[in-house]
């Protein structure tokens, strides 16, 4: 049924970090000298970036990427930053500004804010929230150009206050090279992008190098690489989430048009890798958006990439009822959810797994991708059953703060001592007991 098609989805979608492909078999015998799993080519290269520093960082820039940098074209000097803002369509850099304010506004307007309550007289308790002081951004560069994951990941990390941002993008045409790419980065005042990527990248932010000061926390997609990578430096620094495949779930009835709805999924498989699902109650809905993903796949720029991907991770399906489209998103928690049904937010109400929603004929997911305000960086892979998509709030950190007056010491004292015998601890105890009056 409906719920074994989207399991079997899932485990396609999930990563193979532990699976040797042809493809890796050859390129890891070379560099390695043997066959490794993504998971062990990661390991290798976190412990070697980790002790040898920016000269490991250069080599698997060689050796993976095909760029041979010395240490001091690592980092995109100033100049080519003004160069590519100043030679940018002056159309595009009105709109990242455009978007740069949506984003800023919707990101400023959820920011925590600090919480102090008095419970009781000369008892002050406080939740603050201070701002990371420095964040790694990936930003990827394999397939396509990225600027809006720039926008999509800089600007909630400047709305926290984070002071200093590190944008890394592969050494690649679509990535640090991206003229687009480097004058958003421009735009939005950031003045430290280096051309590295894959695991090299993650493990240099995490442990630093001489060529690049370790970070806090690393947030922003990538390859299976990248993901792997950060799962591994986790604990050494702060992560976002671990990004796979993009996807999405089209829940739609019969007020919803074909075309439309083709357009959506058809923009998902674009990703390459990308999944994209239709859920349906309504037959003639399911078989004319077939016709129209037919003809509309066809006219597109990556027709190729965007057929491989509907081949392996699409998939329309009818359902008996709205109530079984919702537990079946329930179950796949996808990153996006894409409501198209007369009344969407009834049932927006009964789905609990979804990274962000989309209500409406007129909400294409492309919207959240490049311009409403909440970022694109979001949960994929079912982790949006435990998730959130990336804010402005992950780059804060909160820390309590507590403050008692003499008196109030002396109120809570007693429950303070007790407990602090029962566990044994008499020192514990004595700390209290030696500040208030016998
Ligand atoms: N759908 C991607 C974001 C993106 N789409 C960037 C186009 N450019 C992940 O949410
Ligand atoms: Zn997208």
């Amino acid at each position: 049924g409906a719920s074994t098609v989207l399991d079997e989805l899932r485990q396609k979608l999930s990563p193979q970090g532990d699976v040797v492909s042809p493809r890796g078999r050859a390129l890891t015998e070379k560099v390695f000298g043997e066959p490794l799993s993504p998971v062990a080519v990661v390991q290798r290269i976190c412990r070697d970036v980790a002790s040898e520093g920016t000269e490991a960082l250069l080599r698997y820039g060689r050796q993976l990427d095909n760029a041979d940098l010395t240490p001091d074209q690592l980092r995109v000097p100033a100049a080519d930053l003004q160069q590519a803002h100043r030679d940018a369509d002056p159309e595009l850099l009105a709109t990242v500004r455009r978007i740069r304010d949506n984003v800023r506004q919707f990101q400023t307007a959820i920011l925590h804010q600090n919480v102090q309550i008095q419970p009781a007289e000369g008892i002050r308790l406080q939740q603050r929230y201070v701002p990371l002081r420095r964040a790694g951004v990936c930003v990827p560069g394999g397939a396509a150009a990225y600027p809006s994951t720039v926008l999509m990941t800089v600007i909630p990390a400047q709305v926290a206050g984070v002071e200093e941002i590190a944008v890394v993008a592969p050494p690649t045409p679509f990535g640090a090279y991206n003229q687009d790419m480097l004058a958003t980065c421009h735009e939005l005042g950031v003045t430290e992008v280096y051309r590295m990527g894959g695991a090299q990248a993650v493990a240099a932010m995490a442990y630093g190098c001489d060529a690049v000061p370790a970070v806090d926390k690393i947030v922003g997609p990538g390859n299976l690489f990248v993901a792997l990578a950060k799962k591994h430096v986790y604990g050494t620094v702060d992560i976002d989430s671990i990004a796979g495949p993009s996807e999405v779930i089209v829940i739609a009835d019969e007020t919803a048009r074909a075309d439309f709805i083709a357009a959506d999924l058809l923009a998902q498989a674009e990703h390459s890798p990308g999944s994209a699902i239709l859920i349906t109650w309504h037959q003639p809905l399911l078989d004319a958006v077939r016709q129209q993903l037919d003809r509309q796949v066809a006219e597109l720029e990556r027709a190729e990439l965007t057929i491989d991907s509907l081949e392996s991770f699409a998939a329309l399906i009818r359902v008996r009822d709205p109530q079984q489209a919702c537990e079946l998103t329930d179950q796949f928690a996808p990153e996006h959810l894409h409501i198209q049904t007369a009344n969407p937010r009834d049932l927006i109400a009964n789905i609990r797994n979804s990274g962000a929603a989309f209500l409406g004929h007129y909400t294409p997911v492309a919207l959240g991708d490049y311009a409403a305000g909440p970022s694109h960086v979001l949960p994929t892979g079912g982790t949006a059953k435990w998730a959130a998509g990336l804010s402005a709030n992950d780059f804060l950190r909160s820390g309590s703060v507590i403050e008692f007056s003499e008196s109030a010491l002396e109120q809570i004292g007693p429950d303070v001592e007790r407990l602090a015998e029962k566990e044994g601890l008499t020192a514990h105890a004595a700390s209290v007991s030696i500040r208030r009056s016998q």
